[in-house]
């Protein structure tokens, strides 16, 4: 027995649907079953399992969704269907095509953006690479300036099944663009004394009725005249060169005044060699909505409803207008774009992990809108090096670089005369520089004794907690005469110091000279003797 099909419809929005090109269709419908399908749904993978999807599909032969298509994401019925154990498609309805299921095709890319191009998508302007644009999408190019640069190549490219179906086109710079060069198209500038104009999307010109327009071919008069011709049947138009003694020589004019529909067509200058350059005109009475701004902040000037009048958009000091500030009354009845916002300027925010690319930087304040400031702080050790706060300007850029972190180092340390450095801990040097906390220990060389700090300390402030100390010449302590003692009695003695030598009762030194202490630590003479005083001088003391 057949299961029953039924048909479950699921309204869910899928992004960017993914179509991994259509799968074999089994010629004998099978009666297995499907798992649950692999769905996007709003913008996560479901899971099996996902409590957002049905978990039992055992009796459910297809499933309908609303895809979300294109990088507008346009809204599609669609659906997949379980043919022999496998989900099929998806099939999307097709507007075009009455409303059938048909397989979605290929998307197609941009990968690269010629930057005099300039790309409009169902009337949204194309910045960025990286869009994927859907199967029948159309489309619509021109140069950024219009008559500066001739379009060479389409300007309505389509996506058919993953491939624009003609080459992208290129912007070849004119005359005024390449010095007057021969094989150069003329520049065409225009000009609206009167009335109003917009450059539409792809690269016409639409003027309001009765507006007056001037076409200037720009060639060289020494080389030879260029020559205007026009499409529109009827239409009797002015050329020549241009009066004004500046302009005579390399404008060739086109007028047309009080246009009226009836002038709609193309306007072509060739210069003698027949290289051309054209402007398409479409003349008409269109009028664009009136501008309604709700935003908080935002003004507007706006010119008017006509075609080609423009609204300029501004936002207070402080915000910028995000989105178009421009909008021209296009030939469609809209604007070039939507009513911008204002937005907070913003800098870039600091407090992320790449912020603050230097790891010993940190910050103490951080308010990153238009106005406010980021201060920073370095980790122990560090000075910082630099100003120690930016502000947020204007432009949404701070006021300068982040400032740095230098580690804190002492110079090293004046040794000693006389003395050394024990290098009592490994200390961070640095091109003889020592870090914050190194401990340097001094030692005086043998007789020399050391005064003040043995050892000090790299501090904070990249300054030794204390001066280094000296290492000061001393005689040592000599020792007694038999028979007596010295006065006075010290550990040690400085320099000029004399000693006096007493001998016991009895006994007696034969002083020429007292022991005196010299300059270089040691002693002027030896340590004298007591002798006894009753011997001759022939005998020798002998013990009593
Ligand atoms: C001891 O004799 C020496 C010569 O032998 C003499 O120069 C000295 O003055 C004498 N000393 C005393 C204390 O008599
Ligand atoms: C004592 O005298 C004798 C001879 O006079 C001499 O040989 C000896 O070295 C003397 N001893 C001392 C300790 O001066
Ligand atoms: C998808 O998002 C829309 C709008 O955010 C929400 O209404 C809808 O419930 C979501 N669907 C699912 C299945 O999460
Ligand atoms: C433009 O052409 C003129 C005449 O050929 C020449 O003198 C001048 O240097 C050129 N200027 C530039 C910018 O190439
Ligand atoms: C908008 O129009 C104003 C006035 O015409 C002009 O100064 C400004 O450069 C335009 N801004 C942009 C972004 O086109
Ligand atoms: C885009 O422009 C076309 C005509 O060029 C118009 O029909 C359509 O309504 C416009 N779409 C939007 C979203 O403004
Ligand atoms: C940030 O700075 C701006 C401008 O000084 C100030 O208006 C705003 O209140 C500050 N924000 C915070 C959260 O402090
Ligand atoms: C702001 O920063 C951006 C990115 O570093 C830079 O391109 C731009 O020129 C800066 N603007 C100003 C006014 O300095």
């Amino acid at each position: 027995m057949r299961p029953k099909a039924l048909i479950l419809i699921v309204l869910l929005t899928c992004f960017g649907l993914h179509v991994n090109g259509s799968k074999e269709v089994q010629e004998e419908v099978s009666l297995e079953f499907c798992s649950p399908p692999k769905l996007i749904l709003n913008g996560s993978q479901t899971e099996a399992g996902d409590k957002r999807v049905h978990s039992d599909y055992t009796q459910v032969r297809e499933v309908k969704f609303s895809g979300s298509i294109g990088p507008l994401g346009e809204q599609r019925l669609c659906k997949i269907k379980c043919i022999a154990g496998q989900w099929v498609g998806p099939l999307c309805v097709d507007q075009q095509d009455n409303g059938r299921f048909q397989p979605l095709f290929r998307n197609c890319k941009l990968d690269h953006i010629n930057p005099h191009l300039l790309i409009t998508f169902r009337n949204v302007t194309i910045r960025s690479t990286g869009w994927d644009f859907p199967h029948g999408a159309k489309l619509q190019m021109r140069c950024r300036e219009l008559g500066l640069y001739k379009l060479l190549g389409t300007s309505a490219p389509q996506c058919q099944n993953g491939a624009w179906n003609a080459r992208l086109p290129s912007c070849v710079p004119t005359t005024l663009l390449t010095n007057f060069t021969e094989d150069a198209p003329p520049s065409i500038l225009i000009r609206i004394p009167s009335g109003s104009a917009s450059v539409e999307p792809g690269g016409e010109l639409a003027a309001f009725p009765g507006s007056t327009i001037h076409l200037e071919c720009i060639f060289s008069r020494r080389i030879g005249s260029p020559d205007w011709t026009w499409t529109s049947p009827l239409g009797q138009y002015l050329t020549g060169w241009a009066i004004a003694p500046e302009e005579r020589d390399w404008k060739y004019r086109l007028s047309i005044y009080y246009a009226k529909p009836q002038d709609s067509g193309t306007f072509t200058c060739a210069t003698p060699r027949g290289i051309t350059n054209s402007i398409t005109l479409h003349v008409a009475a269109i009028h664009c909505e009136p501008i309604s701004v709700s935003g908080m902040h935002l003004s507007v000037r706006v010119e008017g409803t006509r075609l080609g009048h423009m609204a300029i958009f501004q936002c207070p000091v402080g915000f910028f207008v995000s989105g178009e500030a421009n909008l021209t009354c296009q030939a469609s009845g809209k604007w070039s774009a939507a009513v911008p916002k204002c937005e907070l300027v913003k800098c870039p925010s600091l407090d992320t992990p790449e912020g603050i690319p230097e790891p010993h930087l940190h910050l103490e304040e951080h308010n990153n809108s238009f106005g406010g400031r980021a201060v920073f702080g370095c980790a122990w050790g560090y000075r910082l090096q630099g100003p120690p706060g930016i502000e947020c300007e204007l432009d949404g850029n701070w006021s300068g670089p982040l400032p740095k972190c230098v580690p804190i180092q002492c110079p090293p340390p004046v040794l000693p005369v006389n003395g050394h450095l024990i290098q009592s801990e490994a200390p961070g040097m640095d091109g003889g520089r020592y870090a914050v906390g190194s401990l340097v220990q001094f030692a005086c060389e043998g007789a020399y004794k050391l005064e003040g700090e043995a050892s000090i300390i790299c501090t904070e402030m990249g300054v030794w907690s204390h001066p280094p100390p000296f290492c000061k010449p001393r005689c040592s302590y000599i020792g007694e005469p038999k028979n007596g003692f010295i006065s006075p009695t010290k550990f040690s003695y400085d320099p000029g110091d004399e000693l006096e030598i007493i001998c016991n009762s009895g006994f007696e030194t034969e002083i020429e000279e007292r022991p005196r202490c010299l300059p270089d630590g040691k002693w002027s003479t030896a340590l004298p003797e007591c002798l006894d005083a009753t011997l001759s001088n022939s005998s020798n003391s002998t013990e009593v």
